[in-house]
């Protein structure tokens, strides 16, 4: 089965899927494989894999040490095109259709097709939603682009039903990394009442109960990066994964 498929069945199992994005440049290399473990035995449903710079270097390298220590989908979620590698299973194909720079609509995406092809790495088409969430944030000074203005949600949800019309098969609602302020929860309903391809939440999320609240709104996946990268966080995990399943009621 593929990788989107794979991610439709979770959904479909568990009613929404939660995955840690790995950011080479800022994940604790040493700590690599014991934080994997720790979120394999937490119920977690995937790994990103990526970031802005890529100061790191080795990139193979990386997602061939997460592959090694897990039997969960590792999918890359590219910052440049060189962050293409044929150890993952699948890469996020992003535009930032949020923007209207087309070197981040079509002009990157040209130049990373063929590799893509060449690593057979399965393509996720997916409508990359910027919104605004407090500071200007990586995603946004990289791209170029203006994000949505947090108080209209209904363009973010004509931007998200346009990307399903086109064919994007994901939708990714991006308040950036370190995010000040989560997409507002009327967003994301506002976003999921009109799509039917599943809703991705991320950016600033660092409490199960904010990851909850995007699902409650309709979010089918709920993205955490920064929150992990701090050793003393890591007892949190199978918190994080049980509110976005909805197992039990939360607390924090
Ligand atoms: C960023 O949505 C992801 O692209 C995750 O954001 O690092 O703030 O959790 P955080």
């Amino acid at each position: 089965m593929n990788i989107y498929n794979q991610l439709l069945k979770t959904i479909e199992k568990k009613g929404a899927a939660y995955l840690i994005l790995l950011d080479p440049d800022k994940l604790n290399s040493d700590k690599l494989e014991a934080f994997i473990k720790k979120c394999n035995d937490a119920d977690v449903d995937g790994f990103l894999i990526g970031g802005s710079l890529m100061l790191n270097g080795d990139f193979d390298g990386f997602i061939k040490r997460v592959k090694q220590s897990t039997k969960l989908p590792a999918m890359i979620f590219p910052g440049a095109i060189n962050q293409v590698s044929s150890y993952a299973d699948a890469i996020l194909f992003l535009s930032v259709v949020s923007g209207r720079n087309p070197e981040h609509l079509i002009g990157k995406h040209v130049l990373a097709a063929p590799l893509i092809k060449r690593a057979k790495l399965e393509p996720i088409s997916t409508a990359y939603i910027l919104i605004e969430s407090g500071t200007s944030t990586t995603a946004q000074y990289m791209s170029g682009s203006l994000p949505i203005p947090r108080n209209k949600p209904e363009i973010a949800a004509a931007t998200a039903l346009a990307s399903e019309y086109i064919g994007m098969k994901l939708i990714y609602l991006e308040a950036g990394s370190g995010a000040q302020q989560t997409v507002p929860n009327e967003m994301v309903k506002a976003v999921s009442s009109v799509c039917s391809v599943p809703i991705i939440v991320g950016g600033g999320i660092k409490s199960p109960s904010a990851a909850r609240e995007k699902v409650d709104n309709g979010a089918k996946i709920i993205v955490t990066g920064n929150f992990f990268e701090n050793e003393n966080n890591w007892g949190l995990i199978k918190e994080f994964a049980d509110a976005v399943h909805k197992k039990m009621p939360v607390t924090i």
